[in-house]
């Protein structure tokens, strides 16, 4: 049943020819096709070595009834190739989807940095991002609990620059030693690999408890942000604190930040849980239909700056990956948008194999002494040479766009005939490839460091509850009910009371109340005395509430149902303004293809009642018929299971014309006041829109989509969330 679901939500096809052409001009699109072999019908099968072959279905045989022959050198190296396709998955971050675009720079950081990416407004950097869950292995599902990685690849004409991010600001750990046993203890426990892709058991919980540091990274992660709507609708932090230097060589501290167009939004998790089933592909897929939808993803870059001769204002350490700098205190100014417009032609060379290193960064940058930064710019190098192999620099994904020229040699699959017989440095001719020193060459920043080399952190990183308090003082009502469901859901898969009573602990310590109610599903533990709280908030952390989020009808999916007599002229008006609104209209009927209205015409439907769910769309449509005998046909129910569900999930619904009596009758009587059914005029009831007897018309779509930007009902009755 779920693989019927998932295969049927695919609604488009692969378009290589859009994804081909949709760039004109990108540099980097250009070299990738220099390194693209299209094959096509009219090519003649070949051996791997180019010898045409006659058959390829059946192997040489002594006889019809006799053994496989050895001899059949394309038998055995078509199987053998086979054997040998996957390179072992990433460690973390394993499961993700990937996309090509490009940044355009418009807010210069004149003087700050000699980096032209950041400087020279002219430029059309060609882009990569890839989006990815950490815990799960490769087939896992998207919509798990847990942080997504966003890690973005600019091909500058400086050279590759990565910033390899997160969907949250900041970190479980402070030190990259610790990196290993985090691991270690959020994957699925070692004796019997359970559970994938989650950190609902003992040693996550156990991990966590013994580790304070983690207290403010737990807080985010048990927050919606860990279960985004769409990799469309994520923030991406790169975390540590970078350095900028410019011509003077001057230092400045920075943090990047992206934000992205469509606001920061999540689902609930009753969804989350479900989309893990009916569409394990639920974000690669949304991240794809909307590339070929031409409903292109955009983030801004923002930057928080901060001078050098400040770097210890603050009450924590720059330094200290556990901490984010409050936007209250260092505002976000925007700089550039990055824009995802091509979906990758080969999933396996262009995302498999596409290797970020937190150590690419360009002249004009550097890194901050940030302790998990230093052990990033080891382990990504690192981790790809056991993954590709020591030449995947070579790979054209990974490729810059700028000149290259290195003294590397040989390794395992060099395929590049390096015509150099000096490859060292100095040489005898005037050493080439020439060093750059005083043409603009990457230099480190000259940093004094003085002090007694010892396994010792700065004393500010012995705080780990001041901002673990912000986070949870900013939540609106509803973040903070389901950060308590999150909690309890999360411990109720801990089967050990120690690992339990730990965790409340912990949370006891960021917020009294907090703990009071996620123990209410703990009779076994204890809730200590209350610990004080600071009551400070940021104005910036909500998803619901936070200044400058975004909230647009833009980019959401909505689901028109439609049965066999419906009423066109309620359909047309509904659907012509959803587009105008760049909403992804998709139409649900009993079967895919034509269906026919009353009045004879016809509409595509691309989903049906049986291989959708409600789980698929952002909001649903209820279309009314053109005679008294329509409302009979809706009665179905996975109809009637359609509209509960994307009630319970908070989204917006609609009815129209005699399918209102369908809502408020069948699917969810006695939530709406009976005058919604006779009314003359359009009613909003808990965020259900009915137009019994009206016309589609202006006042019905603004109505419409002003309910779909608001991404949920939050004030709708709770009790159904968890219904
Ligand atoms: Fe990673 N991380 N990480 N990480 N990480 C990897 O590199 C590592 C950390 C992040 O789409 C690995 O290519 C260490 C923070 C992303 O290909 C590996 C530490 C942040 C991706 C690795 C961290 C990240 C990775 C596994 C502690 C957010 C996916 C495969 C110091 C700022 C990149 C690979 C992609 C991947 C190591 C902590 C983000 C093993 C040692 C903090 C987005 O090298």
């Amino acid at each position: 049943m779920a693989s019927v679901v998932q295969q049927a939500s695919c609604t488009n096809v692969p378009s290589y020819l859009a994804a081909v052409n949709a760039v004109a001009g990108d540099a980097k699109k250009r070299q990738m096709d220099e390194f693209t072999k299209h094959e096509n019908e009219k090519t003649p099968l070949t051996s791997y070595f180019g010898a045409k072959i006659a058959e390829t279905d059946i192997a040489l045989r002594a006889g019809a009834r006799g053994p496989t022959v050895l001899e059949d050198f394309h038998n055995r190296e078509k199987i053998s190739h086979f054997d040998h396709e996957r390179i072992p998955e990433r460690v973390v971050h394993a499961r993700g989807a990937g996309a090509f675009g490009e940044f355009k720079l418009h807010t210069p950081l004149t003087g700050l940095t000699t980096a032209k990416i950041l400087t020279d407004t002219s430029r059309v950097t060609p882009a990569y991002v890839r989006f990815s869950t950490v815990n799960g292995s490769r087939g896992s599902a998207d919509s798990v609990r847990d942080p997504r990685g966003f890690a973005a690849r600019l091909y500058t004409d400086e050279g590759n620059w990565d910033i390899v991010g997160n969907n949250i600001p900041v970190f479980f750990i402070q030190d990259a030693i610790k990196f290993v046993d985090l691991v270690h203890a959020v994957k699925p426990e070692p004796h019997n690999e359970i559970p994938q892709a989650q950190t609902a058991h003992d040693n996550a919980w156990d991990f966590m408890g013994l580790h304070p540091q983690t207290t403010h990274m737990q807080q985010w992660v048990m927050s919606d942000r860990a279960i985004p709507r769409s990799f469309r609708m994520m923030q991406g932090f790169g975390v540590h604190t970078f350095r900028l230097l410019n011509e003077e060589g001057k230092s400045t501290f920075v943090k990047y930040h992206w934000t992205p167009h469509l606001g920061t939004h999540s689902l609930v998790w009753d969804e989350a849980l479900k989309l893990a089933g009916q569409d394990p592909d639920f974000h690669r897929r949304d991240l794809w239909d909307a590339i070929e939808a031409g409903a292109y993803p955009k983030w801004e870059l923002g930057v928080q700056i901060v001078k050098e001769e400040d770097e210890h204002k603050f009450d924590f350490d720059l330094l200290d990956a556990t901490k984010l700098i409050p936007e209250d205190l260092v505002p976000v100014q925007n700089i550039g948008t990055l824009t995802l417009n091509r979906n990758p032609v080969d999933y396996f060379t262009e995302v498999e194999q596409v290797a970020f290193c937190t150590q690419h960064i360009v002249p004009g940058m550097d890194f901050s002494s940030d302790p998990l930064l230093a052990g990033r710019n080891f382990s990504y190098f690192d981790t790809q040479i056991s993954r590709i192999g020591v030449n995947f620099s070579d790979i054209p994904v990974n490729r810059p766009v700028c000149p290259f020229a290195t003294n590397a040699r040989d390794g395992a699959m060099n395929h590049t005939s390096k015509a150099n017989r000096t490859p060292y440095h100095p040489n005898r001719f005037d050493a080439l490839p020439t060093t750059t020193p005083a043409q603009g060459g990457f230099k480190s920043y000259p940093e004094v460091v003085a002090d007694i080399k010892e396994r010792i952190h700065g004393p500010k990183f012995n705080e780990f509850v001041s901002q673990a308090q912000l986070f949870y003082n900013s939540m609106s009502a509803p973040e903070k009910k389901n950060m308590i469901s999150a909690y309890q859901f999360e411990l109720s898969k801990c089967y050990e009371i120690g690992v339990q009573q730990t965790a409340i602990d912990r949370i006891n310590l960021v917020d009294h109340d907090l703990a009071l109610q996620v123990a209410t599903a703990f009779p076994s533990v204890k809730v200590g005395p209350a610990q004080p709280n600071h009551g400070k908030k940021s104005a910036f952390l909500s998803q619901v509430e936070g200044k400058n989020q975004v909230f647009t009808a833009a980019g959401r999916k909505v689901g028109i149902y439609i049965q066999p007599g419906y009423s066109y002229a309620q359909v047309e008006p509904i659907k012509l303004a959803l587009t105008a609104a760049s909403v992804i209209v998709k139409f649900v009927g009993p079967a895919t293809g034509p269906i026919k209205a009353g009045n004879g015409n016809t509409q595509i439907a691309e989903f049906t009642f049986e291989n959708s769910r409600s789980t698929h769309f952002d909001s649903i449509i209820f279309i009314g018929g053109d005679d008294d005998s329509y409302p009979k046909t809706l009665k179905n129910g996975r109809l009637i299971h359609a509209v509960r569900e994307a009630y319970m999930h908070l989204k917006a619904i609609a009815a129209t014309g005699n399918a209102v009596s369908f809502v408020t009758d069948l699917c969810l009587p006695g939530d709406f006041s009976p005058e919604v059914k006779t009314s003359t005029s359009i009613s909003l009831e808990n965020g259900v829109l009915f137009a019994p007897s009206v016309g589609i018309g202006a006042e019905f779509t603004a109505k419409y989509l002003d309910g779909l930007a608001k991404h949920r009902v939050w004030d709708r009755e709770v009790d159904h969330i968890a219904a």
